[in-house]
């Protein structure tokens, strides 16, 4: 019952799908869940959940599939804690830019002695029903960091050399902009830094992730034939956004 196939998946060296949350509604996590992602993230960067709203959206994934993550607000000790007490089996940290900051995001996820997570009934042990098992299990809980600045790119070997690290995440809207070309997540200069994060987490044993944005065929398997494993696809406000903009232009041709 406390298990994370998505991590599975990764160490086996397998693509895994997921998508991102940012209307955060239990209903979204339900539609969501209906697709067949391996896994579901809540923007909790980039939305406006707090973490009661998240233990109230992972309740729409269970039972039916996807593991549920949280792309956290902040590379925070406390933020991360209360977000894994109420479920997440996956944190995705924004902004890591260096070892340090990569090690103390890995020290929020685990327990001591390796960690510096607290301990205590919560959601995610059933509410000390299932503490020793969970206790277990929690080495499978997922610790990707972030490379979307320009010094995360520039210092991604000695991030994938830290101890605990399970993955390196690209934001590749935040690194357009660190680049200074907002938005332009298809020029030179991003191929370049993709192709150096893939070879340092190729190396590292790591596994190299992804937030793809182009909903095609073609695009999708681009991603995976540069060797992207842990592959985010969309964002729900897109899904319907583009869904919502294509029946209206069907009716009118608008
Ligand atoms: C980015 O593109 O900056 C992201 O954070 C995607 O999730
Ligand atoms: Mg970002």
């Amino acid at each position: 019952m406390y298990c994370n196939p998505v991590k599975k998946k990764l160490l086996e060296g397998r693509p895994s799908f997921g998508s991102w949350i940012q209307v955060p509604h239990p209903a979204v996590a339900e539609i969501l869940s209906g697709a067949g992602f391996d896994w579901l993230a809540v923007d909790m960067e980039h939305s406006d959940a707090g973490v009661s709203r998240y233990s109230d959206i992972i309740r729409g994934m269970y039972g039916r599939g996807p593991v549920p993550m949280a792309r956290v607000q902040e590379n925070d000790t406390l933020v991360i804690r209360r977000l894994l007490d109420a479920g997440a089996w996956g944190v995705i940290v924004p902004m890591v830019n260096c070892a340090q900051e990569a090690k103390k995001a890995v020290q929020a996820v685990r327990f001591p002695p390796e960690g510096i997570r607290g301990t205590g009934f919560a959601r995610a042990n059933d509410y000390g029903a299932g503490f020793d098992e969970y206790l277990a299990a929690s080495r499978d809980i997922l610790v990707m960091v972030m490379c979307e600045t320009m010094q995360s790119v520039d210092n991604i070997e000695e991030i994938v050399a830290v101890d605990g690290v399970d993955g390196v995440f690209m934001g590749p809207y935040d690194l357009s902009m660190s680049y200074g070309i907002p938005g332009k997540t298809n020029e030179p200069v991003m191929a370049k830094a993709r192709a150096k994060v893939l070879a340092a987490c190729k190396k590292a044993g790591k596994a190299p992730g992804l937030h793809h944005f182009t909903m095609t065929k073609e695009s999708i398997q681009s991603v995976i034939d540069e060797g992207f494993l842990f592959i985010a696809l969309g964002v729900d406000a897109s899904f319907i956004q583009a869904g919502s903009r294509a029946a209206f232009a069907a009716a009118t041709g608008k």
